[in-house]
């Protein structure tokens, strides 16, 4: 599965439920199919993806959708521990995980040699990990409603979709729009 059908699953899955989606490619591939006040795009905020959402999700009552990447959330690792700590029913946390910086030429990642999903659940987090979209759509509807917040490591395929513009939104804007969609 490339990163794009990814996004437009999960933007269907989500709906008009909060989604905070990471930086770099993620983004502009995501504004490309959707845009929404319900999404929160960290445009360059890498490693801040989960820590938003887990801010998100502590103070509304809904599922939250995190949309991270391997190399976001490798970038501020220390979020979960705090996760298994604070980590809110109401919040599933999906992790791209194409082994790579794929927005930063293609770079990798460490998760090409660290298993991140098993450091995850080393930390007694509840994790999940598939590579389709069928398993994806599964995984993350059976854990809505959930007793505890969820983490669902997705396999991506390598590289970017091409042809994708620059995604040059205004921040206070998407974060006002955003603050409105969780406050109605
Ligand atoms: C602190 C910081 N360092 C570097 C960048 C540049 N940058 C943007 S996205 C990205 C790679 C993100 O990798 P990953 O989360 O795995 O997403 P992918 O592009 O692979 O889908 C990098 C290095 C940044 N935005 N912020
Ligand atoms: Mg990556």
């Amino acid at each position: 599965m490339k990163r794009i059908e990814a996004l437009e699953v999960l933007d269907q899955i989500f709906g008009n439920d909060p989604l905070i989606i990471t930086c770099g490619a993620t983004a502009r591939e995501m504004a490309s199919i959707s845009q929404k006040k319900s999404h929160l795009p960290l445009l360059d905020s890498m490693g801040l993806t989960t820590p938003v959402g887990l801010g998100v999700a502590l103070g509304v009552k809904g599922r939250v959708g995190v949309i991270d990447g391997d190399g976001s959330l490798l970038m501020g690792f220390s979020i979960l521990p705090t996760l298994k700590a604070y980590g809110p029913k109401n919040l599933i946390v999906i992790v791209l995980d194409n082994g790579q910086h794929a927005s930063a030429d293609l770079m990798l990642s460490q998760a090409s040699d660290v298993d991140i999903a098993g450091a995850a659940k080393g930390l007694g987090l509840w994790v999940g990990q598939c590579d389709s979209a069928d398993e994806m759509k599964s995984l993350i509807a059976s854990r809505t409603g959930a007793d505890e917040i969820s983490m669902i490591f997705v396999k991506i395929e390598k590289g970017n979709t091409p042809g994708i513009p620059f995604y040059l939104a205004n921040p206070p804007k998407l974060s006002a729009d955003f603050v409105e969609s969780i406050s109605s």
